[in-house]
């Protein structure tokens, strides 16, 4: 195989999950379709939301305020979360049926308290880098598949990082879900019209 495509995993934890405090519907069954895409890559990379207990983007850290409302933190929107993935509990694991052993780099996100991190590149201010896009560039993978969790928080903003970094971009449709399934219907059409392409793991040939 001379294929250097990239299989790139967001955030398939445990809180993301049915069951989690952040639960994403139907997130528990993209595991098994995942698990046997593994095999198919050169390069198996995953991100992991991995946050302080005081995260700014706890609504429990914010007097009277509830997850799902917006605040403005630092100049930059935020939605406020329910607690979640913090770092070393249970639910920041991943999936314990996901098959981690083929996973060369683990990229972790969301550790400053100040700022969130939905991408898997950079933080939500673009101000920090994680290293990704010089990593896979050096590995050599100008594609990239990405699945996982959530569709409409971040894999979007991981993909459209993706595509401004220049990488080829492929969503693994039948291999993530979404919070708000209209929201990233429309979401879907954005990244689209920026160069994403869109294809089921069925399809897939290799
Ligand atoms: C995520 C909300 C907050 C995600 C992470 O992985 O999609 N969503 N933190
Ligand atoms: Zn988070």
């Amino acid at each position: 195989m001379n294929r250097m495509d990239a299989l790139l995993i967001i955030d398939v934890q445990n809180d993301f999950i049915p069951g989690g405090s952040l639960a994403v519907p139907g997130g528990d069954e993209i595991v098994p379709v995942i698990n046997g895409l593994m095999d198919r890559f050169e390069l198996v990379v995953a991100t992991q939301d991995w946050h302080p207990k005081d995260h700014i983007s706890f609504a429990s850290n914010h007097q009277g305020k509830k997850p799902f409302e917006q605040i403005v933190h630092l100049g930059l929107d935020q939605i406020l979360w329910p607690d979640h993935c913090v770092q070393g509990t249970p639910g920041a694991g991943f999936h314990p049926e996901l098959n981690v052993n083929p996973i060369e780099a683990i990229i972790r996100k969301g550790m400053d308290p100040d700022i969130d991190s939905y991408s898997g590149f950079y933080d939500n201010g673009h101000k920090k880098s994680t290293g990704l896009t010089g990593y896979l560039k050096e590995k050599g993978s100008p594609v990239l598949y990405c699945c996982g969790l959530a569709a409409d928080v971040c894999v979007y903003f991981t993909i459209k990082d993706a595509l401004k970094a220049g990488f080829q971009v492929k969503l693994i449709a039948d291999a993530t879900r979404a919070l708000d399934n209209e929201k990233f219907s429309k979401m879907k059409k954005e990244l689209m019209e920026l160069g994403m392409e869109s294809v089921e793991n069925t399809d897939l040939t290799f």
